[in-house]
């Protein structure tokens, strides 16, 4: 998969060097680019950013840098129908659906926005050419798309058949059945006075999995019974 992030703040994803997408990334499966979004200005500022027509508080991406420079990704990829995201409080919810989509796809670009936004002709423009959609990471605000794109890289990076070493790794998870995960021990068996459930020691695997999926019912119905069918 070819991932391309734009952002004024390319250093940020230095992290993505590490751990398993820096590994993928190593081993060809993931073919990761960061660009500065400052690459594509022509004024001795580097002005990426002005003030909003109509009036109002905070600045706007300007349109220019980001056409250059999405044109510039566009002009080098192979694929048949690179996807354009645009990290944005208004867009729909992605969510772990979302991610298993998104792992299917052959190029996908990210447009990370900061200030009040990019100027909407951005998207309207791309829409014409490309697919091209906004997604939100939740109900709150953050000061860009950066740490937004940081999240859904690892979400749909890991998902890439080959990233994660044990697949099976990510069947039992959260979210990708109805029910959270059941919680997890290791040795010492006891600790600080905590014991781990005598159950988990029993070699009785019947046994076992009937606690581990009690435990996720009753996690699930505690701290996120909307997860659940309707009773
Ligand atoms: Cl994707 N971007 C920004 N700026 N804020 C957010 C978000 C995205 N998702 C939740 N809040």
């Amino acid at each position: 998969m070819r991932v391309d992030i734009v952002t004024i703040f390319p250093d940020f994803f230095g992290v993505l060097d590490i751990s398993l997408l820096g590994k993928a990334r190593g081993t060809g499966l993931l073919d990761l680019r960061v660009h500065d979004l400052r690459d594509f200005t022509h004024d001795r500022h580097r002005t990426v950013d002005d003030t909003p027509y109509g009036g109002g508080a905070g600045m706007v991406m300007k349109p220019e840098p980001w056409g250059e420079a999405i044109d510039s990704i566009l002009e080098s990829t192979d694929a048949a129908d690179p996807l354009l995201i645009v990290p944005s409080p208004a867009g729909t919810r992605f969510v772990q659906t979302t991610a298993r989509e998104l792992a299917e796809e052959e190029h996908i670009i990210f447009a990370c926005g900061r200030y009040e936004g990019i100027d909407q002709r951005v998207v309207d423009h791309y829409s014409e050419r490309i697919r091209v959609e906004l997604v939100s990471l939740g109900d709150y605000v953050l000061n860009g798309g950066e740490v937004a794109v940081m999240a859904m890289v690892e979400a749909v990076g890991r998902l890439i058949p080959g990233v994660v070493g044990n697949p099976e790794s990510l069947v039992e998870e959260s979210h990708e059945g109805a029910l959270l995960e059941y919680p997890s021990y290791t040795k010492p068996s006891a600790w600080r006075g905590l014991d781990v459930p005598p159950v988990l020691l029993s070699g009785n695997h019947g046994a076992i999995e009937r606690w581990r999926h009690e435990q996720r019912v009753e996690r699930t119905q505690r701290v996120r019974p909307d997860l659940l069918p309707p009773a």
